[in-house]
């Protein structure tokens, strides 16, 4: 047996959990690293997914140039050269990279340094500003530099955690999971969510503020009101004028109204925090994707600095970070309005200094909207997209198609062979993936941690920090010389100790002599990391050998060494609802799946959860705007339109819709929410309101639903039978949910069609009931079943795809089995699972009600005991409570 074990770390979210990855005899499997800090073992259903994602299926494996496969030489020589031609013809700020929080430390720190040293250009901007970018500056305003100043040991420190535009039970399972566990160990530790919907982390709190989107300034501010009427006071710059600011809003009751709560939930809030010491505010996207983006994180850590909790443990407030490495790409400066190594353009001339570069960028950059309306404009003519998928990513992303499709030149990185964007690309280069790649990230709590490589790299492939720096010396700059990330590591790590006598607090000068072998080993650690020399050098800087916790003793890295409150004043969603667009539309995640879905797509489990895009609506407008639970709606805003299945619940906010990001043109008919999603942005971090954009909604008037399971992919974006289509990747065979607007006449004929079969196929089974207009058939070849197609006027009158999918095992369809194949349904009921809850041990609903109620099970260790359901990763423990809920409630 020939097993090798390669301690790494998960490549989704900032929770940032180590993993130990196994290949035996070319198998690959994962489970949770013990000896990391963040997850100590754990892993959420996407970690534990991990090995269904690595398969080569899908890849980019070779450069391409104009649809054609090409050498690297030739690749790497066209991108050059094109770069080289139009920044000698228009000027360095012609041209522009756009990168990710998905790359490692290393190859973003090449970018960076190509971009804003050697070209000399701050046109690079990354994803982590439609993500990160209102924390950055929220941090810089309040702290002087953009640092996160606490730990995950601190949420299960506190006494109160506060979530605020957080569903962490999705998003950050490890973390909600470490949270939930500390509270069964303490009972008396509260959590309150605050959220408009009634997330999965909503279900599970003590207290749940359900406020009007956007209203989070009013509430913190009639917070700070609040604790400075309760006695605490601050002597800090900006606390008189922003309590003074705060006042103005007046009491609880006028706080109430505005964000829509009613006045004892805010008040039981204002009382919590009041008088918990040991108080955490963790914020995300329900802060940072907003107009006001900015100004929602200044007044939650305005709360904090007046009440002194911070840097103790216990208390602070905690941005926590949603890509793996949105860290690491903040410390390099990835973000156009940054330098290096947290530095800002102030600092120009010193990273100049120490890269000895031919020139440096001294005024920040494009960020990310404003750089594809340049694009759109033809003010940037060419275009580097590495890691992200924009076309699908960014709002208004209709816009951005039709400013790369009129861009001179854009090259893609990436790992798949088919995105939206890379389908626009004329220089595709093939990157390494997760499994391949080696390098450093930087996680929520500051923790750096390797990445490392235990498979080959596939075909062409190449590393991304490798690619950057062929391309640099290509265009004639040295710089760029590295032989390995270790070597790109060390200069990042002596950039941020250069000429850092404490005004920053990033340095990580203990790690700027790491010997190779030193960095293979590396044992995952926080930032700052000092050397014995730095620390007797450094004079007035706060010695801080345990960098859990920063700004303990108070001091900071502003002009005057102190924290800034800022007073914030309360404004609406840039564009508000109106009569014709009625509806405010919040778009965000599902627990299985990661944004554009060109990993968690690959793994049936994952794809099982929530196989299709939805639409959450109230049930109040669910009746104002006539759709139907498990109908099709068609959602719309000013810019364009989404069709996608309904879901109707009271978890939803009157007058708000969700819809979630994931879906795109490779998986749906046209259900790409970021076309929809207004580009509007914050006006201090250009971080573009996600949340919020005035829609409306109606009922997508199909003519018949149906869906087609199939063994091997078909092209239904062709079928002009077909308006509403879903892929849905299975096990051994590929789901399609789909609908039409007008009634073939023949469906046998159509039904051959989607499926590619012809006439003579001697195997096929089918029952039509034209009157009733449903039709079903079923295509088999040898026994086995290759297709089957199920079709009906609505719907409900469907039957489960569950057990359908089950016989597409390779293994012949047993008699009994095809006896009810027609029908949909085995013969015995029970062998049903219905649709799945855990991902991990692929346990189904209908198994899970059976038990309930059979066995009597009344919480959710015991439907762990009895189904292993939940007992994993945990990710599903709220929905199996929620089962559990209904079923006593029957
Ligand atoms: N499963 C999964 N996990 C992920 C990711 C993924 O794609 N899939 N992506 C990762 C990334 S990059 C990120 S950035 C994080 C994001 O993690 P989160 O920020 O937790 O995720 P979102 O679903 O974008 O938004 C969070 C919540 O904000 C709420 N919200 C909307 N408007 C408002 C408002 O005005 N005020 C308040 N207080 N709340 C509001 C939404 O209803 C939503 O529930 O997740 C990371 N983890
Ligand atoms: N409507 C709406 N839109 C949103 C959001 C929202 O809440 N609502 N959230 C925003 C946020 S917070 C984020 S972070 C973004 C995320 O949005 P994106 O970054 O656009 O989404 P991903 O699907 O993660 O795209 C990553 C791409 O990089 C490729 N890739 C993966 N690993 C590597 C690698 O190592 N090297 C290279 N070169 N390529 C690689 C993948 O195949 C994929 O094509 O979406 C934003 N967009
Ligand atoms: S919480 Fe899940 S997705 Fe996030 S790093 Fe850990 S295992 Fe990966
Ligand atoms: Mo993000």
């Amino acid at each position: 047996m020939n097993s090798v074990t390669t301690r790494t770390t998960c490549p989704y979210c900032g929770v940032g959990c180590g993993v130990n990855a196994v290949v035996e005899n070319g198998a690959v499997s994962v489970a949770g690293d013990a000896a990391h800090p963040s997850n100590l073992g754990s892993l959420c259903s996407k970690g534990t997914a991990l090995a269904d994602t690595v398969g080569l299926d899908g890849r980019l494996l070779h450069p391409m140039v104009d649809g054609r496969r090409a050498s690297w030489d030739d690749a790497l020589d066209e991108v050059a050269a094109r770069f080289g031609e139009i920044i000698a013809e228009h000027g360095r700020d012609a041209v522009a990279f756009y990168v990710s929080g998905q790359l490692l430390t290393e190859d973003y720190y090449v970018a960076n340094k190509l971009m804003k040293g050697y070209i000399g250009s701050a046109n690079i901007d990354t994803n982590s500003r439609l993500c990160m970018s209102s924390a950055v500056a929220g941090h810089k305003r309040a702290f002087g530099e953009d640092v996160v100043p606490g730990c995950y040991e601190d949420l299960e420190i506190a006494d109160l955690v506060v979530l605020v535009g957080s569903n962490t039970a999705w998003c950050h399972p490890v973390v909600h999971q470490r949270i939930v566990a500390a509270q069964e160990h303490d009972p008396n530790k509260k959590l309150v969510v605050i959220d408009p919907r009634r997330t999965a982390t909503a279900e599970g709190a003590d207290l749940h503020l359900p406020l009007a989107p956007g209203t989070d300034v009013h509430l913190f501010n009639g917070l700070l009101a609040h604790l400075a009427e309760r006695g605490f006071a601050s002597d800090l710059p900006g606390a008189e004028d922003a309590i003074d600011e705060a006042r103005n809003l007046g009491g609880i009751d006028t706080i109430a109204e505005a964000c829509g709560i009613d006045a004892d939930t805010v008040s039981a809030f204002f009382e919590l925090f009041a008088a918990t010491e040991r108080t955490v505010t963790v914020f995300s996207q329900g802060v940072n994707q907003s107009s006001a983006g900015t100004d929602k994180v200044n007044a939650i850590i305005n709360c904090h600095l007046l009440t002194d909790r911070i840097g103790k443990p216990g208390a602070c407030p905690f941005s926590i970070t949603g890509q793996p490495n949105a860290m690491g790409g903040r410390e390099v400066g990835g973000l156009s309005s940054t330098l290096a190594a947290h530095m800002g353009f102030d600092g120009a001339d010193r990273v100049q200094r120490f890269w000895d570069s031919p020139t440096i960028a001294r005024e920040p950059g494009l960020k990310a909207v404003e750089l594809f309306e340049a694009i759109e404009r033809g003010e940037i003519k060419a275009v580097w997209i590495m890691a992200t998928n924009p076309l699908v990513s960014l709002p208004h992303a209709d816009r951005a198609k039709r400013a790369l499709e009129a861009c001179e030149f854009v090259a893609v990185s990436d790992c798949m062979r088919h995105t939206d964007t890379v389908d626009r690309a004329h220089v595709l280069l093939p990157a390494a993936a997760w499994a391949e790649k080696s390098g450093t990230v930087t996680n929520s709590e500051r923790i750096i941690s390797r990445q490392r490589a235990f498979l080959p790299m596939p075909g062409a492939a190449r590393a991304d920090w490798d690619i950057v720096c062929d391309v640099a010396r290509r265009m004639g700059f040295d710089g760029f010389d590295f032989d390995s990330p270790a070597a790109i590591f060390r200069e990042h790590a002596e950039l941020t100790a250069f000429e850092n006598d404490g005004q920053r607090v990033l340095n990580l000068d203990g790690l700027a002599d790491l010997a190779d072998d030193d960095y293979d080993m590396l044992e995952p650690l926080r930032w700052p990391v000092f050397s014995t020399q730095a620390l007797r050098a450094a004079g007035a800087m706060p010695v801080q050998q345990d960098s859990r916790r920063l700004f303990a003793d108070g001091v900071y890295p502003t002009s005057d060494g102190k924290a800034h409150l800022v007073a914030v004043t309360p404004r609406g969603p840039a564009n508000a609802v109106s009569d014709q667009w009625p509806l405010a539309l919040n778009t965000g995640r599902v627990r299985d799946h990661w944004h554009t879905m060109t990993r968690t797509a690959k793994s049936a489990r994952l794809a099982a959860h929530i196989p299709e895009p939805f639409v959450e609506v109230h049930p109040r407008d669910a009746e104002r705007y006539g759709v139907a639970d498990g109908a099709l709606a068609a959602v719309s805003t000013t810019l364009g339109e989404a069709h996608v299945r309904v879901i109707v619940t009271a978890g939803q906010r009157e007058g708000s819709l969700f819809v979630p990001m994931h879906w795109n043109d490779q998986f749906a008919a046209r259900a790409r929410v970021g076309a929809l999603a207004n580009p509007a942005v914050c006006p201090i971090s250009g971080e573009p309101e996600f949340k919020h954009t005035p829609a409306a909604i109606a009922p997508f008037e199909a003519a018949w639903h149906g869906f087609i399971l199939a063994s091997r992919p078909l092209l239904l974006a062709a079928e002009a039978s077909i308006d509403y289509w879903v892929k849905v990747p299975g096990e051994r065979f590929y789901r399609y949910e789909i609908a039409g607007l007008h009634t073939p006449g023949d469906w046998a004929a159509t039904a051959r069609s989607w499926i590619g079969v012809g006439e003579r196929t001697a195997d096929w089974l089918e029952a039509a009931d034209t009157a009733g207009g449903r039709y079903r058939a079923a295509h088999m070849d040898a026994g086995h079943i290759e297709a089957c197609v199920f079709v009906a006027p609505e719907p409900a009158a469907l039957p489960d795809r569950s057990w359908l999918a089950s016989l597409f095992t390779g293994e012949p369809v047993a008699e009994d089995e095809r006896m009810g194949l027609l029908a949909g349904r085995p013969a015995d009921p029970g062998a049903d699972p219905g649709p799945q809850v855990c991902s991990c041990f692929g346990v189904g609903r209908n198994t899970i009600v059976r038990a309930i109620n059979e066995q009597g099970l009344d919480s959710v260790a015991a439907v762990g005991e009895a189904l292993e359901a939940g007992t994993n990763c945990g990710s599903c423990k709220p929905e199996i409570a929620a089962l559990i809920e209904a079923q006593a409630g029957e």
